[in-house]
């Protein structure tokens, strides 16, 4: 097993700085980089990670992404005067150029190199390479945007020469389209990049025509460049994850890479004073654990942007306490992705339909410009933008959201994030084995008299044995150490699923459950009745209407075992009404007889994970004792195994599941993937 996260840091890369007065650079500060490995360090993250030296690239790997032109010219900068700097520098645009920059940017790329090496040979499981001169903006023959040699773009071309990965995921979350990495792989299927970014209809930096959603790639590239263009400042924790659940994740499963870069800015968070976007630090580790289950879990975060020195270093702190592997916090009062969100999420996924079946029944196209072009998006929280006509009086105010000064914008500091130190206990009776790793769950002390009686009278037919008694009794107690959060997650083997299910959802205490109900049979009626639990049942029954908001059956015609079909039903139903939901606790139920790829099995175990801070239950029959290793490993936080590149799920379920999502829309706004008036 595969594990560790890598970190890559090293001190000479803050030795650069700008020489002259322009505002345009004066934000790239050496203290970017010292106040993130500051936070990794006083929060003890730092020395939870594998530390790895960095290295300077060769000529050679430079020469992966630029021309021999560019690099010689590069070469010559550390001998020059101010003077000869200051005009060098301005060949290109927005970059500054120093004695000493030519020098980190070979460690820049070679931190990259690094750590991709140690996770291509599993060395680690995943990292993060904390580098300066960021890289995501620089092209063949230019440098731009503070970036001089393009660290990922090197790194995926790397990785695909010395490790053989067939297929490069690149999800860049900076809030600056990175156009060095669409440019480098074009025409290049074997590399998607994805990025969102302020684009503001083409009026925000780099104000190209390619940011927009329409360039999907060329040739035999063609729908492996995914661009969402931000439209509007604004966009917050919602609009971030409407994007993932409905354009990135589903691509990016179809996909299939064997190795994930994020180009990680985080001038994508709040605070950013180039960004101006809402989303809080704490988003970062959805994203992160959203990521982590693709490649087997080999994700490779590089540094790219963040100038709002407080926000970039909670930031950093989120990406990397989960790639170790810590519970994400609670995503707090998601609502839908606002308007403007919408129509970016909606014109990435028709233009892209034709590449991509996950996409295929995405609706048509806008016609022409949009009505609501002057509606606000969400501000801090991303609850949905204010209904109605938007006229003069929106555009004033977007102004004056606009001039104020970042330093006043102030969130509250992420909430410190405590992994129980029991990590997963299970349930299981004495002839099974307990796989490595996990604990056998045993109580501090057995049920008294009343319990038992009680226990049996509720839940029991008189003909059960005592032992009977004992495992409900065992199964409550499990529960009640999770809600304590002494336990993070948990496994029991149970005689009868349902009945397992219908004891835990009366016994929680928490607010809200969300049960997943995987396979045949019917959700007991107990449980649908009850309030504070929301019941997704995937199964492969007829369709039926009797629903309501907090039973959601999703059924298969192609049958639950469709792995393509599941795993849209999953990336696309399930975990937004999930992150909607906020549950305490989430049970997952597998029904007997439930038949299904041991890697589509552990992919739900694991998404399922950024929920409830982790607090996952599963329920498996007595019988089937097969899930148990598979199941496990996953709660142990080892990574799901990859699927292979997704065929088409049935056509009929991908009509369905739009049908059962515009339905569903208006209960749960995170459903939503198109502007309100278009639907
Ligand atoms: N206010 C990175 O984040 N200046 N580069 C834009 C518009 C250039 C950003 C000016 C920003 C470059 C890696
Ligand atoms: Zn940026």
């Amino acid at each position: 097993m595969k594990m560790g996260t890598a970190l890559i840091y090293d001190e000479e890369m803050t030795k650069y700085k700008l020489l002259w007065v322009d505002p345009v650079c004066k934000i790239e500060v050496p203290e970017r980089l010292i106040v993130s490995y500051e936070a990794l360090v006083k929060s003890g993250l730092a020395d939870r990670c594998v530390s790895i030296p960095v290295r300077e690239a060769t000529d050679a790997e430079i020469l992966l992404a630029h021309s021999e032109e560019y690099l010689e010219a590069v070469k010559k900068t550390p001998f020059m005067h101010l003077e000869e700097l200051m005009t060098f520098t301005q060949k290109y645009g927005d970059v500054y150029f120093h004695p000493n920059i030519y020098h980190c940017a070979k460690l820049a790329v070679g931190a990259t190199l690094q750590l991709v090496d140690n996770v291509m040979t599993g060395k680690v499981r995943n990292g993060m390479a904390l580098v300066r001169p960021p890289g995501h903006h620089s092209q063949s023959s230019a440098a731009n945007g503070f970036c001089v040699f393009n660290n990922v773009a090197i790194a995926a071309q790397y990785a695909k020469k010395h490790h053989k990965a067939k297929r490069v995921l690149i999800v860049d979350w900076d809030v600056h389209h990175g156009q060095g990495v669409q440019y480098c792989f074009e025409d290049d299927p074997s590399v998607l990049y994805f990025s969102w970014h302020r684009y503001e209809h083409q009026s925000f930096w780099p104000n190209l025509k390619e940011s927009d959603f329409d360039s999907v790639g060329s040739g035999k590239g063609a729908g492996f460049n995914v661009n969402v263009p931000w439209n509007k400042v604004g966009m917050g924790n919602s609009d971030y994850l409407a994007v993932f659940f409905h354009v990135l994740l589903p691509v990016a499963y179809e996909f299939s890479p064997d190795l994930v870069f994020i180009c990680a800015g985080f001038d994508s968070a709040i605070g950013d004073p180039e960004g101006h976007m809402s989303a809080t630090p704490d988003i970062f580790a959805h994203l992160t654990h959203l990521l982590m289950n693709l490649a087997d879990g080999k994700v490779c975060a590089v540094l790219e942007g963040g100038y709002n020195l407080t926000s970039l270093a909670q930031s950093v702190c989120q990406t990397v306490q989960t790639l170790l592997g810590d519970p994400a916090p609670r995503p707090a009062q998601l609502g839908g992705a606002c308007e403007s969100a919408l129509e970016s999420i909606h014109s990435a996924r028709s233009i892209h339909k034709k590449y991509w079946s996950c996409l295929q029944h995405a609706a048509a196209p806008f016609p022409e410009e949009p009505s609501s072009k002057n509606r606000r998006p969400a501000q801090q929280g991303g609850s949905q933008g204010p209904e109605g006509d938007a006229g003069g009086d929106a555009q004033r105010e977007e102004e004056k959201v606009e001039e104020k000064e970042e330093e006043e914008i102030v969130w509250p500091e992420p909430l410190r994030r405590v992994a129980p130190s029991l990590r997963s206990a299970l349930l299981l009776p004495d002839a099974v084995e307990c796989p490595d790793g996990c604990a056998r769950f045993s109580p501090a002390h057995g049920p008294g008299p009343l319990e038992r009686a009680r226990l049996r009278k509720s839940y029991l037919k008189e003909s059960e044995d005592e032992a009977s008694v004992t495992l409900l009794y065992n199964l409550t107690a499990l529960l009640g150490q999770m809600e304590k959060n002494e336990i993070r997650n948990g496994l029991a083997l149970v005689p009868d699923v349902s009945m397992a299910a219908t004891l835990l959802t009366s016994a929680s205490l928490s607010k809200r459950v969300l049960l997943v109900w995987m396979g045949e049979g019917p959700v007991p009626s107990q449980i649908i009745e009850d309030e504070k639990t929301l019941v997704v049942h995937i199964n492969s029954m007829e369709p039926h209407e009797a629903q309501s908001k907090y039973y959601i059956p999703i059924p298969l015609k192609k049958g639950c075992g469709d792995t393509a079909g599941v795993m849209q039903a999953v990336l696309g139903l399930l975990l937004p009404l999930g992150y909607q939901y906020e549950p305490g606790l989430v049970l997952l139920a597998r029904l007997p007889g439930y038949q299904v790829e041991g890697g589509l099995w552990q992919q739900l175990t694991c998404l399922l994970q950024g929920l409830a801070l982790g607090h996952t239950l599963v329920l498996l029959q007595e019988n089937e004792t097969a899930p148990v290793g598979i199941t496990a490993s996953c709660l142990l936080g080892n990574a799901a195994l990859s699927l292979g590149p997704l065929v088409a799920p049935g056509p009929e379920d991908v009509g369905s599941f739009e049908r059962l999502r515009l339905r569903l829309q208006t209960d749960w706004p995170l459903l939503q993937t198109t502007a309100p008036e278009k639907r």
